[in-house]
């Protein structure tokens, strides 16, 4: 039923490129393969999106996808505000293309893709459901862990897996949606896997599970009738982060695949529960005129507001975009060398 090809390699890779696509989109009109230096006229003149639940998005979504690789498997995204990483990735895989012919899996299709985001009769700056797979506008917080019930309810075939914000935690629908698993758990309905993506932060502040100490976190997800586990990437280096959490992934979809398992064999269990901590903006410059920005609220939309005027700010960037070597996994011609 589940693949066996979780290769660790491949998806450091699928989340460089999709971590790449992530920032060039939110920045780039123009140079989007850094032929050459960046200059002010390639960055766009209104910068929009949000950054720093995306590098969270880009490692669930490639951790997932590797593990479960059947059709029965869907990925619920609740941080709708995260497209510019749902929409790297559907590009890569091609499913872009198959709804829009320019979104070709070569230069000219990676051009089109990043120049139209957020952009005038372009793509959206959310989820919506002019993205393939996407059934709900996105922007409001709250509904996806409701959604996913709803999903797999009588399919007992299916498996879901939620990405909820630690802010959409906060919401009233969110919350009250934790007692779900009391009424759809069992062997006629699917499995919903919920991951929260515990990035510490909201818009401009800390989130309250942010704040909570990793055992009282735990207690109350078991509270609500769930098993947690915990998967972490939270190393100040960032490619150290993406290394551990991703072995972390694996071992958590097993133990999540076996406790599924046990449910639909009629034995009592609680539901899995994964709390995926990542530093906000993880990857991303680290800080800014000597304010944090990884790891802090600071990244939650654009960390680099005056890239196009100031020149440091575009410095930043240009190391920030190299430093996923994409170019060791893009052909112009052939498209995605992962
Ligand atoms: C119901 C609702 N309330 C408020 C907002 C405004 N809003 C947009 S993003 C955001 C923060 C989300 O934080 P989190 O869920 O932690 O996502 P992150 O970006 O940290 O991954 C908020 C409050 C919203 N979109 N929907
Ligand atoms: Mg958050």
């Amino acid at each position: 039923m589940y693949g066996s090809g979780f290769s660790k390699e491949k998806i450091k890779k699928k989340i460089r490129a999709a971590n790449y696509i992530t920032v060039a989109q939110i920045f780039l009109k123009d140079n989007f393969l850094l032929d050459r230096q960046l200059i002010s006229d390639d960055i766009k003149p209104r910068l929009l999106g949000h950054w720093g639940t995306c590098p969270g998005v880009n490692i669930a979504y490639n951790c997932l996808k590797s593990y479960f690789d059947d059709e029965n498997f869907s990925f619920i995204l609740g941080p709708g505000h995260g497209f510019p990483a749902l929409q790297a990735n559907l590009f890569i895989e091609g499913e872009i293309e198959k709804v829009d012919k320019k979104a070709t899996r070569n230069r000219s299709g990676l051009e089109y893709i990043c120049k139209n985001f957020s952009w005038p009769g372009g793509f959206p700056s959310h989820c919506t459901p002019v993205t393939p797979g996407v059934i709900c506008e996105g922007g409001e917080l709250g509904y996806a862990f409701a959604m996913a019930y709803g999903y797999v309810l009588g399919h007992p075939e299916k498996t879901t897996a939620v990405l909820i914000g630690d802010g959409e935690f906060e919401t009233a629908t969110a919350l009250a949606s934790m007692n779900l698993n009391k009424m759809l758990s069992g062997k006629n309905n699917g499995s919903v896997l919920p991951i929260l993506h515990l990035n510490g932060y909201k818009i401009s502040a800390p989130t309250i599970a942010g704040r909570k100490s990793e055992r009282e976190l735990n207690e109350l997800v078991r509270g609500f009738g769930f098993t947690p586990i915990l998967v972490r990437g939270d190393n100040e280096d960032a490619e150290a982060a993406i290394d551990y959490i991703i072995d972390d992934f694996e071992n958590a979809l097993k133990e999540a695949d076996e406790i599924f398992r046990a449910i639909k064999r009629g034995e009592k269990k609680n539901p899995p529960f994964i709390i995926m901590k990542t530093d906000k903006g993880l990857t991303g410059p680290e800080e800014l005129n000597g304010e944090k920005l990884r790891g802090n609220f600071k990244s939650h939309q654009v960390p680099l507001p005056n890239a196009k005027t100031d020149k440091n700010e575009r410095e930043i960037l240009e190391k920030w975009l190299s430093s996923y070597r994409f170019i060791e996994l893009f052909d112009e011609e052939k498209g995605f060398v992962i």
